[in-house]
């Protein structure tokens, strides 16, 4: 439909024609594993994953510790000498971006080398091939360090007022792991495709329809989760495992151990929310939101229309109500797929690649859901499918001076993302309506002009916390005119309060700096290819 700027009608029209935006109730739904503040202080964080091998090397000593054949900084499918030591020595450069979570992908001593003296020889430098065996010990891979060296990183983290994201892995053991060989009865055989029965990649795939082997993989779980201060789980390979599983043993299991971990489920699923709903239902506190990451990946990164963005957010806020949606974990990449700096493909200048991502980063902080980087998200850091998205941290990355630099395989100057993103977390976690607040479309291409615009909001006795977001797709300036006051997703009480306001933007990407409501519309005119963040006076 071609939009007819300035008419009320037309675009009052145009509004019934996107459909009113899911109305954000905050009905109450199935108790989540957090409760009371707790559930607050989750919406508020902003997670860093990181692959510790990867990150910072800060004890050589460690590198070829463990399994033999395994340490080789030129492979990239072989240890390369980070460990926790170095996450360690790292904390105030990830505090320092406006993290305030680290999740580190497993930590379990891994299998003998796979594959040896072929192409594809690799070890488990990414921890998801653990080397289990019964009863279930808590080694800590050697090269990474040892469960000193992982109690002490979560005890500094807690001492910068951060959290500790623990990854596990409850559906299968790494190739070859000692349990397989001990236990042969506990695994599926091999099979092809997505039911929970048939191995992932050929990795011994756990029974855990039977009541043996459930126990076994609760008790190492639990025996993890009371070993170290963990504030949370992120579970690996959830929709491999029956629901059931979930539900009836590891959840209750692991709350036994720590009342009020947040527990996340990694399901691989991009069909909508509706597929993610169970895992809620299941007792997890938490999904990764990869529909969210597709369409934003669709909509900014290849520079297609903001439908795909607006049409995801009205599908998992209006399907997993606010208070999911608000828990849900939002991500523009991480260790599985490209990096979102490779999304828009060869061709495109590099200044258009900045400003798409700087427009994802843009919707990242301000959409319903708690933010997730990915180690070097902050420095425009390039990376294909895996293993290429796996690179090294550089050392330049850790000063502002290094960060001012040009590097092969970043985008020029990192600096200036490193300080969007400081800016971007700061905004977020100072405004209650980003990460608590009710979310109200008020804008989507819809086949027009290609601006896509949001409000949030949040009131209390104390304070009020109200920001509209408007996102410009174009490769032209754009102007729309926001019907704030017709717009039944927004409370009434911010619609007579929002009728005639000024606003300011938060985020000095190049909108003008403040925008004034007048009779309940807020006209919003923006530069090509960038995004504002208004914040109400
Ligand atoms: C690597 C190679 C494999 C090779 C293997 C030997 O080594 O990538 O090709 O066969 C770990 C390692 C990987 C390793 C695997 C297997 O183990 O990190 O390097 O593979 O050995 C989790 C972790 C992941 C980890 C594992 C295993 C699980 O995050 O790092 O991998 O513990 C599926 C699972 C998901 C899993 C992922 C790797 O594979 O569901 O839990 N991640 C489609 C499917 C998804 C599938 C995904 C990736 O592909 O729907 O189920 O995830 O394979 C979107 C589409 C999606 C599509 C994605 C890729 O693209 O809409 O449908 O997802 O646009």
């Amino acid at each position: 439909m071609k939009r007819i700027a300035g008419s009320l009608l037309a675009l009052t029209l145009v509004l019934a024609a996107c459909g009113t935006a899911p109305s954000a109730q905050s009905t109450p739904l199935a108790p989540q594993a957090v409760s009371g503040g707790n559930i607050d202080t989750w919406r508020r964080q902003v997670i860093y994953l990181t692959l510790p091998d990867r990150f910072a090397n800060g004890n050589t000593a460690n590198d070829n510790l463990g399994q033999p054949y395994c340490f080789d900084p030129n492979w990239p499918l072989k240890f390369h000498g980070g460990d926790l030591a170095g996450l360690r020595s790292k904390l105030s450069y990830i505090k320092g971006m406006g993290a305030t979570t680290l999740w580190t992908t497993p930590v379990y001593a891994q299998v003998p080398e796979v594959n040896p003296g072929t192409p594809g020889a690799s070890c488990g430098y990414h921890g998801y091939w653990p080397n289990f065996r019964n009863p279930g010990d808590l080694a800590v891979e050697p090269k990474l360090g040892t469960g000193s060296d992982l109690g002490g990183l979560i005890t500094d983290l807690h001492g910068n007022g951060m959290k500790y994201m623990m990854d596990m892995v409850a559906n299968h053991a790494g190739y070859g792991a000692s349990v397989a060989q001990t236990h042969p009865s506990w695994f599926h055989g091999n099979c092809t495709g997505d039911d929970v029965t048939c191995p992932l990649a050929g990795l011994p795939d756990f029974r855990q329809e039977d009541g043996t082997v459930a126990n076994y993989l609760t008790t190492l779980s639990k025996n993890w989760t009371s070993a170290y201060a963990i504030d949370a789980i992120r579970m690996d390979t959830a929709k491999h495992v029956p629901l059931g599983y979930w539900q009836g043993s590891w959840v209750p299991g692991v709350l036994a151990a720590r009342p009020n971990t947040f527990l996340l489920a990694e399901a691989f699923l991009t069909g909508g929310a509706s597929q993610l709903k169970p895992f809620y239902d299941a007792g997890f506190d938490s999904t990764f939101n990869f529909p969210l990451r597709n369409a934003l990946v669709s909509s900014f990164a290849r520079a297609g229309s903001l439908d795909a963005v607006a049409g995801s957010v009205q599908d998992y806020v209006g399907t997993l109500g606010l208070d999911r949606a608000l828990l849900t974990v939002n991500l523009l990449d991480n260790h599985d797929v490209p990096r979102f700096l490779n999304e828009p493909g060869y061709g495109v200048a590099e200044d258009e690649i900045r400003r798409r991502y700087h427009l994802g980063l843009g919707a990242l902080f301000t959409l319903p859901g708690i933010p997730q980087l990915y180690y070097g998200n902050e420095i425009g850091m390039y990376g294909g499918a895996d293993p290429d998205n796996r690179r090294d941290m550089p050392s330049w990355a850790w000063t502002s001076t290094g960060r001012g630099g040009t590097y092969s395989g970043f985008l020029p100057n990192p600096g200036l993302t490193y300080n969007l993103v400081q800016k971007l977390a700061g905004i977020r976690t100072n405004n209650p309506a980003l990460w608590k607040g009710s979310y109200a479309e008020l804008w989507r291409p819809n086949g027009g002009t290609n601006v896509f615009a949001f409000y949030r909001g949040y009131t209390d006795s104390t304070a009020a916390s109200r920001i509209v977001v408007v996102f410009n797709n174009n490769a032209a300036s754009a102007s729309v005119s926001l019907n704030i006051g017709a717009n039944t997703g927004i409370s009434s009480a911010d619609r007579s309060s929002l009728a005639s306001r000024t606003f300011d933007d938060q985020a000095g990407q190049g909108a003008p700096a403040t925008v004034t409501s007048s009779g309940g519309s807020l006209t919003v005119s923006l530069p090509a290819k960038t995004f504002a963040i208004y914040k109400a006076r």
